[in-house]
C-alpha cells in the first residue's frame, strides 16, 4: 500500500487533476493537506482525504482526519492550528495522543520528513508555491511506501519526476 501526500495548491486545480489521475488507484490512498482554495465537494477530491487550510473558506472541510488503515494510523491536518511555522511540538503531541504512527501536514510550503521516536512526520511541501531550500524543484508532493520493516518516502516534482536525492528510508 502507498500513501500520497500533497498540499497547498492555492487554486492550481490543473496540477491536482494531473497528479490525482496518475495516482488515484486502489493501492494508493491520497491525502490533500489543505489550502486548495476549492470547495470541499469539488469532484477533483473524489477518493481523496482533505482538510481545511487557513485559505479554505468552505466549512464542510474537516480540520483534521485520523486515517486508521490496516498498516498505519495517519494523523492529517493543515498545520496552522498547531503553529507549525514555529514548532512541531503541538502537532507531534496531538498525533501521538491519537495513536498515529505518521503525521502529515502542509502550511509551511517547505517539504520535510523526519522520524522522531516512533512517529514519522511528512510535509510534502507546496505543489504550486514552494518556499525555502527546496523551492528550486518548483513544487513537490510525497509518496510513502510502507513495508513490514520500513517506511520509504519519495518526493516528486510537478512533472511526476522522482527526485532521487530526496528519498529517505526509515526503519519502523
Ligand atoms: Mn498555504
Amino acid at each position: 500500500m502507498q500513501y500520497l501526500f500533497i498540499s497547498d495548491a492555492h487554486g492550481d486545480i490543473k496540477i491536482l487533476k494531473k497528479i490525482f489521475k496518475a495516482f488515484n488507484v486502489r493501492s494508493t490512498q491520497i491525502f490533500y493537506n489543505g489550502d486548495s482554495e476549492l470547495a470541499a465537494n469539488d469532484p477533483v477530491f473524489l477518493n481523496v482525504l482533505t482538510v481545511k487550510g487557513n485559505m479554505d473558506f468552505d466549512s464542510q472541510y474537516a480540520k483534521k482526519n485520523i486515517y486508521v488503515g490496516t498498516e498505519v494510523t495517519i494523523f492529517q491536518t493543515h498545520g496552522h492550528l498547531y503553529d507549525v511555522n514555529w514548532t512541531l511540538a503541538e502537532l507531534i503531541k496531538t498525533a501521538k495522543k491519537n495513536n498515529a504512527q505518521i503525521v502529515t501536514f502542509g502550511h509551511t510550503h517547505q517539504l520535510g520528513v523526519e522520524k522522531i521516536e516512533d512517529l514519522l512526520i511528512i510535509n510534502p511541501g507546496s505543489i504550486s508555491q514552494p518556499r525555502g531550500t527546496y523551492a528550486k524543484y518548483g513544487g513537490t508532493f510525497a509518496l510513502l511506501t510502507v513495508t513490514p520493516e520500513s517506511y520509504i518516502v519519495e518526493y516528486f516534482d510537478r512533472d511526476l519526476t522522482l527526485l532521487n536525492e530526496l528519498t529517505t528510508k526509515f526503519s519502523r
